[in-house]
């Protein structure tokens, strides 16, 4: 029996919880909780799964296996907060789409073992107890830090459900190259992500974001399809998904542009790519996220 903590209780973290088996103990750390307990039912399957609910305050055991799946730009600061009740061999696993904060996570939390983790799962919540497993993926997960390692990461997470990878960085580029053309123009357009491709304004409007992202491509220390194979690829795959961007946007809650579009226009900035169609996309995100 282990004891194990999740940082939110959105569906990536309703979708983990589910993994592990009924005999572990579930804590999910939120911002805010009176209840003692957090219960959801999963979908389809109809599953009942509960867990300890608690707050920074009520934290008890030294935590030993965390999962953080709050947003990328709300992860640092919640792990921050639950810092003191780390353990010494504390193991994290980080689910943020995007990139920029796992790096920074790597970076402030070094002794410990951090993994980041590359999801095609499709979930969602239809409401705060209801979790609904839209489509199954794959979970690759690396590590971040020097201390992370595949055997110490199956004493806990459930083996069946990641696929370990010695390299992370392609892993990670890969879904931001994919996260970054599909999520801002579905918020933009306001359709699902097979829309992309079946209309032809705009796959012209994809075209050119793909352009400035092959020369971003280019760059790199290792070979990725075209931004436009990969794309396409997902749109077809998630053809009647709305992305998690649209979803957020939809909520008014803030979207994750400036670790998706945000980090694509520095990162062409360090290499001087001009990207004016890049820039465009996150200044109108940001935007229409303001209003
Ligand atoms: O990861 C996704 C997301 O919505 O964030 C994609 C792959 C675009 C699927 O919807």
């Amino acid at each position: 029996m282990l004891d194990i903590h999740i940082l939110g209780t959105g569906a990536m973290a309703c979708l983990w919880a589910s993994y592990f088996p009924t005999r572990h103990n579930l804590h999910f750390i939120q911002r805010h909780s009176k209840a003692a307990s957090f219960d959801f039912e999963k979908k389809p399957g109809n599953t009942f799964i509960s867990g300890h609910s608690l707050t920074k305050d009520t934290v008890r055991a030294p935590i030993k296996h965390l999962i953080v799946a709050t947003k990328a730009f709300d992860a640092k600061a919640a792990l921050d907060n639950i810092h003191q009740h780390l353990a010494q061999d504390a193991q994290i696993l980080l689910l943020q789409n995007g990139m920029g904060s796992q790096q920074l996570i790597g970076q402030a939390y070094e002794q410990y073992a951090v993994y980041a983790c590359s999801s095609t799962e499709g979930a969602y919540k239809s409401d705060p107890h209801t979790l609904v497993h839209a489509g199954i993926g794959q979970n690759h997960i690396g590590a971040i830090t020097q201390l992370a390692k595949n055997e110490k990461l199956r004493q806990w997470l459930p083996a069946e459900h990641f696929i370990w990878q010695a390299d992370m960085e392609p892993i990670l580029w890969r879904k931001l190259i994919i996260n970054s053309v599909i999520n801002p123009l579905t918020v933009i357009y306001q359709c699902r992500n097979g829309e992309l491709i079946q209309q032809e304004k705009i796959r012209q409007h994809m075209l050119l974001i793909c352009k400035e992202l092959d020369e971003l491509l280019e760059k790199l220390p290792f070979k990725l399809d075209s931004a436009y194979s990969l794309a396409t690829g997902v749109c077809q795959l998630t053809a009647n998904n709305y992305s998690s961007m649209y979803q957020d946007w939809q909520k008014n809650r803030p979207t994750e542009i400036d670790f998706i579009s945000g980090f694509i226009v520095q990162a062409c900035q360090k290499y001087s790519i001009a990207c004016p169609q890049n820039k465009k996309l996150l200044a109108q995100v940001r935007q229409l996220q303001s209003h």
